[in-house]
């Protein structure tokens, strides 16, 4: 399905009509992938709409850009004020956001240095990334032969366009095999993350989930689920996980911005606990969709855009 048209798309500080916000075929982040990007939702509340994790995004998005030594040229604040005006423009009761910071048009060649900072905010209504039934019925995935970067080749911690490759290669594969999503492994051989989601296990009670060495994007919703976890009494453990484990875990679920809490039911045609979505899954789900409805917000993590 194309892309939802809003009206507007923030561009380089000036409120562009959608089918306006292009760029120069030569502009150096098509030949070389050097964009950072953010991929943010804002929620439906009786307040209006509510972006969670805001400032977190943003943060990540300006670390991005220092590793790819890019300089944005607005604040923080102001590009968290400049989301929250997109949002009110294409007047949404709910999106997807889109920033994206690239290198523009001036030199060719892979050094980025000389080609301008360009910034995006873009915002459309996405729906459930991995299908209308994920998040209640889990999706099929299997474990990918591709492998994550290695620690040295790439920063999986940063949000790079051009690290995006090796996501597009688990998720075609995935596809082919008639699957929603591709489990990848690190150079290690441990479970690092899917194409695009977190992945968590739970067994026997304690819920793991690879650490930050494991070659993954520090994922926010990420965060957000140990967060979570950790208010219902559940012993959270960032470690190495070996790929059998997902075999012999009770529950397996991906988070991500765009999957939220997505239940696993089959990994490499075996299915997980009861191939269904686990109790402990749903009371975490329970917990992050009352936040995001607006019910309750115990951490700080909703931005109203209407004040
Ligand atoms: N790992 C990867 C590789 C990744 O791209 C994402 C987000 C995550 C983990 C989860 O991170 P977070 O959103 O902060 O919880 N992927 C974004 C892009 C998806 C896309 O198709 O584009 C997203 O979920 O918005």
């Amino acid at each position: 399905m194309p892309i939802p048209k809003a009206e507007f798309i923030w561009f380089n500080g000036q409120f562009v009509p959608w089918d306006e916000a292009k760029v120069h075929v030569l502009a150096h982040v098509l030949h070389y992938g050097s964009s950072v990007f953010e991929g943010i939702r804002a929620y439906s509340t009786p307040k209006g709409p509510a972006i969670l994790g805001l400032r977190l995004h943003v943060d990540r998005l300006y670390f991005s850009a220092k590793v790819m030594r890019m300089e944005i040229p607005y604040t923080k604040d102001e590009f968290c004020e400049a989301i929250k005006e997109t949002i009110r423009r294409n007047k949404h009761k709910e999106c997807y956001i889109r920033p994206l910071v690239f290198r523009g048009y001036e030199v060719l060649g892979v050094n980025p240095l000389n080609c301008p900072v360009e910034s995006v905010i873009a915002t459309w209504e996405w729906g459930a990334y991995l299908g209308p039934e994920a998040i209640e019925k889990g999706v099929d995935v299997a474990v990918s032969s591709w492998r994550r970067m290695a620690p040295d080749a790439a920063m999986a911690l940063a949000k790079i366009g051009g690290q995006y490759t090796n996501s597009q290669m688990v998720v075609m594969e995935a596809r082919d095999r008639g699957l929603a999503e591709g489990i990848v492994l690190d150079v290690y051989g441990y479970v690092s993350e899917g194409s695009g989601e977190n992945i968590f296990v739970i067994l026997d009670g304690v819920i793991y989930t690879p650490p930050l060495s494991a070659s993954i994007l520090g994922g926010i919703t990420r965060r957000f689920a140990m967060t979570l976890a950790q208010d219902l009494g559940y012993t959270v453990k960032e470690q190495n996980i070996p790929r059998e484990m997902l075999y012999a875990a009770d529950e397996v679920f991906f988070t991500g911005t765009a999957a939220e809490i997505t239940p696993i039911k089959t990994v490499d045609n075996i299915p997980i606990g009861s191939g269904s979505r686990g109790p402990i899954t749903k009371r975490l789900q329970d917990e992050f969709f009352a936040i995001t409805r607006g019910e309750k917000d115990p951490h700080g993590w909703l931005t109203y855009v209407n004040t």
